[in-house]
């Protein structure tokens, strides 16, 4: 086993709901079956590799705090090679199978995107060997389209065409990447493709254009052979004022008036959902129920807070939920459950990446057990066919056959004026989710 940045961590072991150990799994156990799958089918945890390996613990108003092995490198290849082989050990000990990163989280830009593209190729072929000996494996790779300043007006959205060009030969240089290291999706997150004000904004050329790259990605990705999922990361706000891709809907209709449905699904974050005034369920929900659940990106915001704080998912209940929405669409593959999310500020010691993928990868496994006891009861699910009955039988399916009209149903109308309903019950129906927790 690698050994060489957490020598006192061993690989996590399973001790069971009443271990007290922070390093071990109470309820995640990669071979235990629930249904036809194992939890590690289901799940398909992956590590950020942005968040987990090179987020230094920085904000607004603070450096990094984060005490790293790597970081005492002042090199910055060899640092790169050396966090790569601290992610390799980290998937190890934690038993997570995949992983996702950004081509800037991975090796330093250099000072041309010749240099820039060689610096990547070299940890590349080092990711590659690392991939083939491990095991471990790509659940997605993306470009960075929003850290250095000639993105400030955005990438493919930018006023500026040669931004764009730029952009594209990064896209395309992040999709052969991708593509080289066996990646099983391709993400797109809007970054700073969105407006800051509609006073120097062209709304419509922008999204044109938007549409141009997309069109382009895909053609190139079957231009090399290319065969992963494409996907589109729906997020309302931050950085920009108004992004584009505000959610599901937003997003659906982008893809469908612009030809993609095709070939993109869709990539949910809970902390986005919840800036764009929705939950997480009601994301996953939209897109399972119109073919586009591609993946996750499963982390947890703030309530309080109007910013994507990428917080480690430790909220049992909305995680039920989540994986309800899941089972009921069949499935993630070949997206899968995304640890986007960095440890707080103040838990810095390198012990917190276990201490917090362990706390995660917990709460996923209950609610997975949950989830699947509570779709097997059907309490929920039968609840929900009775109230909706009237549509399988008289009127109510002849409506949904569409053989009546407006003055058909007048005419029913005129006959059954005096309508009953019945309660929704909504308070009935959280008890019963409390009963499976
Ligand atoms: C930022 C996004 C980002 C994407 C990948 O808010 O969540 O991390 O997942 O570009
Ligand atoms: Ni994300
Ligand atoms: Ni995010």
């Amino acid at each position: 086993m690698m050994n060489e940045f957490f020598p006192d961590i061993p690989k996590i072991p399973f001790e069971g709901p009443e271990s007290r150990n922070p390093l071990a799994f109470k309820f995640y156990q990669s071979d235990k079956k629930v249904g036809d799958k194992t939890m590690e089918q289901h799940l398909r945890f992956s590590l950020a590799y942005w968040h987990t390996m090179t987020g230094t613990g920085s904000d607004p108003f603070g450096v990094g705090a984060n005490l790293r092995p790597w970081l005492s490198i002042s090199d910055p290849m060899e640092q790169a090679r050396a966090r790569m082989r601290a992610c390799f050990e980290i998937l190890e000990k934690l038993q997570v199978p995949f992983f996702c990163f950004h081509d800037r989280d991975i090796a330093p830009e250099g000072e041309t995107l010749r240099q820039t593209n060689k610096n990547l190729d070299q940890i590349v072929e080092q990711t590659r060997e690392l991939i083939a000996s491990s095991g471990k494996k790509l659940l997605w790779g993306t470009a960075c389209l929003f850290n250095h300043p000639r993105y400030v007006h955005g990438a493919a959205t930018s006023c500026n065409a040669e931004v764009f060009a730029y952009a594209a030969a990064q896209v395309k240089k992040a999709i052969e990447v991708t593509h080289y290291l066996g990646g099983q999706n391709y993400v797109f997150w809007g970054g700073r493709e969105g407006y800051d004000t509609l006073l120097n904004t062209d709304m419509g050329l922008e999204l044109d254009n938007l549409a141009r790259f997309l069109h382009m990605a895909v053609d190139y990705a079957r231009q090399i052979g290319f065969k992963g999922q494409f996907l589109i990361e729906p997020k309302p706000k931050e950085p920009t004022v108004h992004q584009y891709d505000s959610d599901v809907e937003a997003c659906l209709n982008f893809l469908r008036k612009y030809d993609l449905m095709d070939h993109f699904k869709i990539n949910i974050e809970q902390n986005h959902a919840i800036l764009a005034g929705h939950t997480y369920q009601h994301e996953i929900y939209t897109a399972r129920i119109n073919g586009v659940l591609g993946s996750l990106d499963a982390n947890e915001g703030a309530y309080l807070l109007g910013w994507d704080t990428d917080q480690m998912a430790t909220n049992i209940y909305e995680a039920v939920f989540v994986l309800y929405e899941v089972l009921k669409a069949g499935g993630l593959e070949p997206g899968g459950l995304n640890f986007d999310a960095k440890l707080r500020r103040p838990s810095f010691e390198p012990d917190d990446i276990f201490i917090g993928h362990v706390a995660a990868m917990d709460t996923y496994a209950r609610a997975l057990e949950v989830a699947h006891k509570l779709l097997s009861a059907g309490e929920i699910e039968e609840f929900i066919a009775e109230r909706y009955k009237s549509f399988g039988e008289g009127i109510g399916k002849q409506i949904v056959d569409g053989s009546v009209g407006f003055t058909e149903l007048e005419t029913y109308a005129m006959e059954h004026d005096q309508i009953s309903n019945r309660s929704g019950r909504r308070e009935m129906l959280e008890a019963i989710i409390n009963r499976y927790i």
